[in-house]
Parts: C-alpha cells; sequence; structure tokens
C-alpha cells in the first residue's frame, strides 16, 4: 500500500493565509491521488480554534480527498473501497493543541467523520489483497498507525513512557508524532527528548513541526517539512512538498519526497566592512532590484541578509521602508555589527518568539515555577488551561 504524508498545512496562517491554502490544498490532493492512505502530521491549522470559514476550507479538502482514494480504490486499487474504511488519518499539532479535556481541531474533524484521531491510539488498515490477475493471489497487507499528537517539549520523555498506543504484531507499523527533538535542532538541548528515546519496534517515524525537509534514522525517520513558508529561514528555499511511502515497493525507493509549486523564495547575501549606513541602504536597493528583475512565476519572497560591519559609531540603519515593496514580500535581515541596537534587540526577541510562543514561554515559566512548589507539572498546565480564557 502506498502511505503520503502530508504536515504542517497551517491552514488560516495570516501572514501568507492565501498560499497556506492553495499549498496546503495542493499537497493534500496530490497525495490523495498518489496514496491509498493519506497521514496528516498535525498543524494542519495555524491555531487552535481556527475560524469556522478555515475549518470549513479544510473540511472541504478532507471530503475531495477521501472521494479520490474511494474513487481509486473502487477502480481496483489495493484497499476495499467499502466504508468506513479509515483513507485519511493524522494527530494534532503544537499550534492544535489543547488542555486535555477541550476538543482540539483535529479532534472535531474526527468526530465528524472526516478522519481518523491517532492520537494514543493504533488504527489498523487492511488491504482487499491484490488482484488475482497482479499474481498477489489475493493476499492482504496489514499497516498499522499509531500516534502522538503535539505536546510541550519538555514533557515529552514522560509522555513517551505513557503511550498506550503500539505496534501491531504482523504489520508494517508507522509511529506519526509532531515535535523538536534533540537531533533535529543545531545546538541540542538536554531537556529535549531524544529520536533513541522513540518507542520501539515501528517500521517508520513519520514526524511533523519542524518545518524543512529532512530524513533520519537511515531513511526511517522523515520530516517533509511544512507546505507553507513561515520562518523565513534559510533552508526553507528548499523544495517544500511531502513523502509518500510504498510499503511493496523495493527497500532502496519505499520513500520518495514529492515537491509541490510553492511561492518562490530567494534568500540573498551582503557583507559589509566598516560600510556607511547610506553605502549599505544603497547596496540592499541595488540587490533588491537585481532579485526582481528575475522572471518570477508569482510575486516572490526575498530575504537579503546582511552581515559584517557598519562604520563605527555610525547612526541609525532604518530599512523597514524596504520591507513594503509592492512587488515581493521582502525581508531585511540586518545582523550587522555596530547596527542599532534597539533593533538587534528586537530581532533577538522575534527570533525567540518565533520559536515559541508568548503562551508556551509562559507555561514553560509556570510549569518550572510548580515543580519548584510541589505542583505536578501536568497539574499546573491543566489548572491554567482550565482558568486562562481562550482566545
Ligand atoms: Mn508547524
Amino acid at each position: 500500500m502506498r502511505v503520503a504524508f502530508v504536515s504542517d498545512t497551517h491552514f488560516g496562517y495570516p501572514r501568507f493565509e492565501a498560499d497556506a491554502s492553495v499549498q496546503g490544498r495542493a499537497a493534500i490532493l496530490d497525495a490523495a491521488s498518489r496514496a491509498d492512505v493519506l497521514v496528516l502530521g498535525g498543524d494542519i491549522f495555524d491555531s487552535r480554534i481556527p475560524k469556522l470559514e478555515t475549518i470549513l476550507e479544510v473540511a472541504v479538502v478532507l471530503q475531495e480527498a477521501r472521494k479520490i482514494m474511494q474513487a481509486k480504490a473502487a477502480d481496483g486499487g489495493s484497499v476495499g473501497a467499502e466504508a468506513p474504511f479509515p483513507f485519511i488519518l493524522g494527530i494534532h499539532g503544537t499550534h492544535e493543541r489543547r488542555a486535555k479535556d477541550a476538543l482540539n481541531p483535529i479532534s472535531m474533524l474526527a468526530q465528524m467523520g472526516l478522519m481518523e484521531d491517532l492520537h494514543n491510539k493504533t488504527v489498523v488498515v487492511e488491504s482487499r489483497g491484490e488482484k488475482a490477475s497482479a499474481g498477489g493471489g489475493g493476499k492482504t497487507e496489514r499497516l498499522a498507525f499509531s500516534g502522538m499528537g503535539g505536546i510541550p517539549d519538555d514533557l515529552v520523555h514522560e509522555a513517551l513512557g505513557r503511550l498506550s498506543c503500539k505496534p501491531e504484531a504482523g504489520a508494517v507499523n508507522f509511529f506519526i508524532f509532531h515535535q523538536t527533538m534533540r537531533e533535529f535542532i543545531p545546538v541540542p538541548l538536554d531537556s529535549l527528548a531524544s529520536v533513541e528515546d522513540l518507542p520501539p519496534g515501528y517500521d517508520w517515524y513519520l514526524c511533523g513541526h519542524i518545518h524543512a525537509r529532512r530524513e533520519m534514522m537511515g531513511g526511517k525517520l522523515l520530516l517533509p517539512g511544512s507546505t507553507v513558508m513561515t520562518q523565513m529561514k534559510d533552508e526553507e528555499k528548499n523544495a517544500k512538498g511531502y513523502y509518500v511511502v510504498d510499503t511493496q515497493a523495493a527497500p532502496e525507493s519505499r520513500s520518495a519526497f514529492v515537491p509541490i509549486s510553492t511561492r518562490p523564495f530567494e534568500v540573498s547575501e551582503l557583507k559589509f566592512e566598516d560600510a556607511k549606513p547610506s553605502a549599505v541602504r544603497a547596496e540592499v536597493e541595488k540587490e533588491l532590484e537585481r532579485l526582481l528583475a528575475k522572471a518570477w512565476k508569482d510575486k516572490p519572497i526575498l530575504k537579503i541578509k546582511l552581515s559584517g560591519k557598519l562604520m563605527g559609531g555610525a547612526g541609525d540603519l532604518d530599512l523597514a521602508a524596504l520591507e513594503n515593496d509592492s512587488r515581493a514580500f521582502v525581508s531585511v535581515d540586518n545582523q550587522l555589527e555596530g547596527a542599532n541596537l534597539a533593533a538587534e534587540l528586537e530581532a533577538l526577541k522575534l527570533e525567540r518568539m518565533g520559536r515559541a510562543t508568548p503562551l508556551e514561554l509562559g507555561m514553560a515559566m509556570l510549569r518550572e515555577q510548580a515543580g519548584r512548589a510541589g505542583i505536578k507539572p501536568e497539574r499546573a498546565q491543566e489548572l491554567f488551561e482550565k482558568y486562562s480564557k481562550e482566545e
């Protein structure tokens, strides 16, 4: 059977809402056309209480995806077309996560019958058996999907130990999760769980959350990345898309990354040595014109990185106006030494915020304090979520 894994579509992402829609929809429908089973890796929505319009949009996309897979199945595909074949499975991500007893949007879609929620559950999918003409002799294939929805990083160790989903004997086993693991970041943090802490016994580990594609554990751990640009990191220049695992293919070609069409993104770096702010500004403007002169298929996202040094004691270098260009989505990443201190602090703050939402930062502090006061971290979190007003 073929399993497609799409993650982090971020429907409703405010900065590039149209891109999230177009690219998320394209990835899900394209994946449905290539696979027997579609697995969603979390952060399908950008927020835990999406707008009704966004919920409807995703519901419609999932209905279309199911129809595509159902039609193939009815047409002699490898899976039975009889309902209720679980064509679409998935977990919630960190963006969709809510308190334990509160409904999250993925669980809601599942309760509406649009997909199966894999959080702490194992769902077995069985093929109808290959057609005799294909030489399969009616042999059926079993796939088992287990999952763990996104949770705060400092609770992962414990949560992994408490999971009740488990690999199924005689099946090809998939574990779906949505976390930052120690090996995923350049500077490992001790508080993070390691890929070695992942539950053993699975043939494939499919992970969302990380927005740039990568493969680890000798190709057994697949991270497709997001389908929309969110962080403007250099590594997001690489193609966005999803994975297809073909359990019947030769071992070396069992997984394949399928790119989708996305808004173009280019990063350009300018280095300076003791430059005057006016000279820097002129160079940035020149570089921007050079980039804009290229033949873009669509309005591009352009990031210009500045590094090196400004002339000693140079005044403010305000490049914010350049970001208001109507011809492109421009972002100037000013890392010049000696640049405006306030701007540097702001950039640092934004970078920190980019990694964690204010709520996550606050929750991490609360759990730490609770630990010192002898209150279990999960209890502190439950209390916080119970008494905090959402949205
Ligand atoms: Mn995400």
